[in-house]
C-alpha cells in the first residue's frame, strides 16, 4: 500500500498533514473528554476537522452549536429513529433544526458538544450512525426513494446499499481502512428506470442494465462537482450482477483510489483526476486485478428510459392496496415538531417507515387505500403539501450562509421567499426545477437544474453585494446532462425580474391578471 501518509509530513498539504498526524476516527475515544472540557478548549485540529470523521461538524458561523450529519443509507428510516432525532433537536429550542440533504440524508443543528456522548448512545440504540459522513470519507449512499415499493423498478437496491455502507463503515463502528481517502467520495446505486439518484454526479454509480436477459448494473465512475471543475461520470465498461459483486467492486475502487489517488492539491484529488492520469482502460484493468476475477463488459444499453419523477403526491405501490405519499418539505428544513409529526403520520397511516429524497422531500410508504381520506385531513399537509405550487415543488437549496462558512450568500430562506413571490405573480403551467447553491462547491447541484443559481459576490452601485451566477440547461433522468453558466454576477436584489422573464420566455409562464405593470 502506498498511502501518502508514509511521506514525511512536512511535504503534505494541511489536510494530509492532519490525517497523517492522527487518524480522524481516533477522536472517538476522546468524546467524554471533549464533553467535559467544552468546545472552546478542544484542540483546534480535533474540533474543526477530526470530529467530522464522526459526523460532528464545528460551525464557525455558530460556534459552540455543532452540526451532526447522519448516514441514512438509501434515505430509508423508521418512525422510532425520526423520533430519536426529533428529541435531540428539541433539546435546543432556540437553534435546533434538521435539514434533509441533497444526498437523501439528515443533518441536525444546534448540537452542543457536551451532549454528544449521550446522542451517540441514542443513535446506537436506534440503529443509526453518523460515522465517516464528512471530510475524506464516503458520503451517504443514495438509492431510489421508492425501492421495493415501485411497480416499475428493476432492482430493489436497499439491501445492497446497506451492505456497501456496512463494508465502508464496519457496520457503523468506523473503518480505518477507509478513513484516509484523498478526498470525499460519493456512491449511488439506482435500480429504477428514471435515474432518481443523479447517477452522473457520483464517483461511482450503478445503473440498471440487462446482459443476456439478466438484470444487473452498468457502472459509471468519476462524476463530481467542485469549485474548479465539474464532470459527469463516465462508463467504466463494466456490468455487475446485483449481488455481493457490487460491494466488492466498491471496495476495489475505494482501495485503488486510496492507494493511488492524487493528494498534493485538494482541488485535483477527486477520483476523476486519477482516471485522467491513468486513462479509463488502465483504471478498469486495475479494478479487475483488485477483484481478482474478470469483469463483464458493460451492457450495450442501460435501462434509464424515463424522465425523472419527483414522487410528490399519492401513488399505488406494487403491493396491492398500498400507496406511497410524497410530501414537499420546502428547502428540506424540518423543526422538532415537524419531525414528531412525520413519525406519527408514518405510524398512524403507514407501517412506520419514512423515506427521504435527494430533492430534500419526504415519502411515507405502505399506506392502505382505506386510510388515504383520513390522511388528507391532517393539518401538516398545509405545510408539507402533496400538491405544492410549481416552483416550490422542485426547489432545492444548500445550507447557505445561515450555517455554512463557505457560503457567499444566504440561500434557503431567500430561495423560498423568491419562488413564493414568483408564484404569486405568474401562472406557471409546469414545474421548473430551480436549485440554489451558496458557493461554487455546488452542494445544491445547480448544474442538474433547469435554472441553477450559484452564490457569488458582485458589485452594484460601487458596493459589493450578494449575487448569483445563472446556470441553465441541466437535464435529469433519461439522457441526463449538466447545465452550464449563462450569466454571471446578478445581484440577488435584481434577481426576481430576471427569473420572471426567464419563466415567461422559456417555461411558458404567464403574468397573472393585474400585475402586468410589474414586468
Ligand atoms: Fe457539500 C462541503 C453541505 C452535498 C460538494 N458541503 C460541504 C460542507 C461540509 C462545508 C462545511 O464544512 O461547511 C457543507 C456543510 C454546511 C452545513 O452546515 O450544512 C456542505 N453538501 C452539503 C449539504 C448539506 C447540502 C444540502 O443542503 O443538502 C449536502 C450534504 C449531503 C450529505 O448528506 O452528505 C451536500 N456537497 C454536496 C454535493 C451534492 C451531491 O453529493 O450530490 C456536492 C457536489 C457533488 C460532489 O461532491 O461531487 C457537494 N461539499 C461539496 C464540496 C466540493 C467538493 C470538491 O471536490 O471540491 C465541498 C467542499 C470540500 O469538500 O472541500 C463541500
Ligand atoms: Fe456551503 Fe457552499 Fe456547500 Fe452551500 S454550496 S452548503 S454554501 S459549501
Amino acid at each position: 500500500m502506498t498511502l501518502a501518509t508514509e511521506k514525511p509530513t512536512t511535504s503534505l498539504n494541511k489536510f494530509e498533514k492532519i490525517k497523517a498526524e492522527k487518524d480522524g476516527l481516533d477522536v472517538k475515544n476522546q468524546l467524554e473528554d471533549f464533553a467535559q472540557m467544552g468546545w472552546e478548549a478542544i484542540d483546534a485540529s480535533d474540533r474543526d476537522y477530526r470530529l467530522k470523521w464522526l459526523g460532528v461538524f464545528f460551525r464557525p458561523v455558530t460556534p459552540g452549536q455543532f452540526m451532526v450529519r447522519m448516514r441514512i443509507p438509501h434515505g430509508v428510516m423508521n418512525s422510532l429513529q425520526m423520533r430519536v432525532l426529533a428529541e435531540i433537536v428539541e433539546r435546543y429550542p432556540d437553534d435546533g433544526n434538521a435539514d434533509i440533504t441533497t444526498r437523501q440524508n439528515l443533518q441536525l443543528r444546534g448540537i452542543r458538544i457536551e451532549d454528544i456522548p449521550d446522542i451517540f448512545n441514542r443513535f446506537k440504540a436506534a440503529g443509526m450512525t453518523s460515522v465517516q459522513s464528512g471530510m475524506d470519507n464516503v458520503r451517504n449512499i443514495t438509492g431510489s426513494p421508492v425501492s421495493g415499493i415501485d411497480k416499475h423498478e428493476l432492482i430493489d437496491t436497499q439491501e445492497l446499499v446497506q451492505k456497501v455502507q456496512d463494508m465502508i463503515t464496519n457496520t457503523g463502528e468506523g473503518n480505518p481502512a477507509f478513513t484516509n481517502l484523498p478526498r470525499k467520495f460519493n456512491i449511488a446505486i439506482g435500480g429504477c428506470p428514471d435515474n432518481s439518484i443523479h447517477a452522473e454526479i457520483n464517483d461511482i454509480a450503478f445503473i440498471p442494465a440487462y446482459t443476456n436477459g439478466e438484470i444487473g448494473f452498468n457502472v459509471l465512475v468519476g462524476g463530481f462537482f467542485s469549485a474548479k471543475r465539474c464532470e459527469a461520470a463516465i462508463p467504466l465498461n463494466v456490468w455487475v450482477p446485483p449481488n455481493d459483486d457490487v460491494v466488492e467492486l466498491c471496495r476495489a475502487i475505494l482501495e485503488i483510489y486510496r492507494d493511488n489517488g492524487p493528494r498534493a492539491n485538494r482541488q485535483k484529488s477527486r477520483l476523476m483526476w486519477l482516471i485522467d492520469e491513468w486513462g479509463v482502460e488502465k483504471f478498469r484493468a486495475e479494478v479487475e486485478k483488485k477483484v481478482e476475477k474478470p469483469l463483464a463488459e458493460a451492457a450495450e444499453k442501460d435501462e434509464i428510459v424515463w424522465e425523472k419523477r419527483d414522487h410528490l403526491g399519492v401513488f399505488p405501490q406494487k403491493q396491492a392496496g398500498l400507496n406511497f405519499v410524497g410530501f414537499n418539505v420546502p428547502v428540506g428544513r424540518l423543526f422538532a415538531p415537524d419531525m414528531f409529526e412525520l413519525a406519527r403520520l408514518a405510524e398512524v397511516y403507514g407501517n412506520g417507515e419514512i423515506r427521504l429524497t435527494v430533492e430534500q422531500n419526504v415519502l411515507i410508504p405502505n399506506i392502505p387505500d382505506s386510510r388515504l381520506e383520513a390522511l388528507w385531513q391532517e393539518p401538516i399537509l398545509e405545510k408539507f403539501r402533496i400538491d405544492p405550487a410549481p416552483l416550490t415543488r422542485s426547489l432545492v437549496s444548500c445550507t447557505g450562509s445561515q450555517f455554512c462558512n463557505f457560503a457567499l450568500i444566504e440561500t434557503k430562506n431567500r430561495a423560498l421567499a423568491l419562488v413564493q413571490e414568483l408564484e404569486a405573480e405568474l401562472e406557471i403551467p409546469k414545474t421548473v426545477r430551480i436549485h440554489w447553491t451558496g458557493c461554487p462547491n455546488s452542494c445544491g447541484q445547480p448544474q442538474v437544474a433547469e435554472i441553477g443559481l450559484m452564490g457569488t459576490k458582485t458589485r452594484k452601485n460601487g458596493k459589493t453585494v450578494e449575487g448569483v451566477d445563472l446556470y441553465m440547461g441541466g437535464k435529469v433522468g433519461k439522457d441526463a446532462h449538466l447545465g452550464s453558466c449563462v450569466q454571471k454576477g446578478i445581484p440577488c436584489e435584481d434577481l426576481k425580474p430576471v427569473l420572471r422573464q426567464l419563466l415567461v420566455e422559456q417555461f411558458e409562464a404567464k403574468l397573472k391578471p393585474g400585475i402586468a405593470h410589474a414586468m
